[in-house]
């Protein structure tokens, strides 16, 4: 008896005998061997693939120093995972970012488990000249489509490449009300052309809601002006339906958010928020800020898609440039992809 065994995909497959038509269509010619199955079949086996092996996802945050971004990862990971208990007057002390950080958590929905993993990133415009301060983020974003590629070219290549490559990279802009700055404007314009940007107003509790959606409709219309394409970019849409929705989050980008990694009491609940002199920001609250919006954007409702454009757009003319680049580049089974001249030097 299979009773309390768990259940494989094929048992699951395998219809009740009520269940099962029992005509002589042709059509049911596996009847026999494995009951009714359906077109629909395939949606259940690819759940519980999924299911089985679980899924990744990559984030970044990007921005100046001092803008949330270390306690927006916080947020994300407090809204999500069960943490330990913690007292009211707990306390954890950030440390300022210093170099670039990863930081990954398991997070499991509905029996769905996903490795979360937020790359953090030491601020920059601490300098006078921030000239080339994308430089580090650049490079770290390049190396993991390097990284990839190197698996990916391999002969005998696994069957599951690990991948870190950076899915999407929230950029914070600081709550000026004002315009973009130019040095956002070029950061933004060179991460958009490598990677997934979603812009994000940062620290929106010091704009009135009036401020936020003036300094929303700004920044769409110079990043529009300056022909930055951000996600979702409107050239990948699939089709009518997408672009619709696609819309209506274009509409709202950036999120006006508010981060905050401590808890408080509010109506007999906890709830995480920033303590103000006008009560609690709650920063999972819909009327109080954006960052609900931003977490189900990123990691439910259009994290495949991210991946997808991930792989097929960014991934693709990293590849295509790469192996463009030089016939210099020669394939060996021991060593992955090398220079023609280390191949020599090697024989
Ligand atoms: N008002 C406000 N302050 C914030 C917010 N998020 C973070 N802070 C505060 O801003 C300071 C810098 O935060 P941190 O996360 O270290 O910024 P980072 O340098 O971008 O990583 C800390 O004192 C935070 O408590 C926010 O959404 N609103
Ligand atoms: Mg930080």
């Amino acid at each position: 008896k299979l009773l309390g065994m768990p259940q494989t995909p094929r048992q699951i497959l395998r219809a009740s005998p009520e269940e099962t038509p029992r005509d002589a269509n042709p059509a049911n010619v596996g009847l026999e061997l494995f009951g009714y199955v359906g077109i629909e079949a395939v949606l259940d086996q690819m759940r519980i693939k999924t299911m089985k092996t679980g899924f990744e996802f990559n984030l970044m945050v990007v921005g100046q120093s001092g803008l949330g971004k270390s306690t927006m990862v916080n947020t994300l990971f407090k809204s999500k995972v069960s943490q330990k208990p913690t007292g009211p007057d707990y306390e954890e002390r950030i440390p300022k970012t210093v170099q670039l950080q990863s930081v990954t958590h398991v997070i499991e929905e509905k029996g769905v488990k996903m490795k979360l993993t937020v790359t953090d990133t030491p601020g920059f415009g601490d300098q006078i000249n921030n000239e080339n301060c994308w430089d580090p983020i650049i490079k770290y974003i390049n190396e993991q489509y390097e990284k990839y590629l190197r698996e990916e070219i391999l002969i005998s290549r696994k069957r599951k490449i690990p991948d870190t490559r950076v899915h999407s990279c929230v950029y914070f802009v600081p709550p000026t009300g004002h315009w973009l700055r130019p040095l956002d404007l070029e950061f933004m314009r060179r991460l958009s052309k490598i990677v997934n940007v979603v812009p994000v107003i940062a620290k929106a509790d010091t704009l009135t809601l009036e401020e936020r959606a003036e300094f929303k409709k700004r920044i769409q219309k110079d990043l529009k002006a300056h022909g930055i394409s951000v996600y979702p970019q409107e050239d990948f849409d699939d089709n009518s339906d997408d672009r619709i929705l696609n819309n209506k989050i274009r509409d709202k980008i950036p999120f006006a958010v508010v981060g905050a990694d401590k808890e408080h009491q509010v109506n007999g609940k906890r709830v995480l928020g920033r303590k103000t002199k006008w009560g609690i920001i709650e920063v999972e609250n819909p009327a109080h800020c954006e960052f609900p919006l931003l977490r189900d954007l990123l990691i439910r409702s259009h994290l495949q898609d991210l991946k997808d454009i991930t792989h097929n757009v960014h991934y693709e003319s990293y590849r295509v440039q790469r192996l463009n680049e030089s016939n210099l580049l020669v394939l060996s089974p021991i060593n992955g992809l090398l220079g023609k001249d280390e191949v020599e030097s090697n024989l």
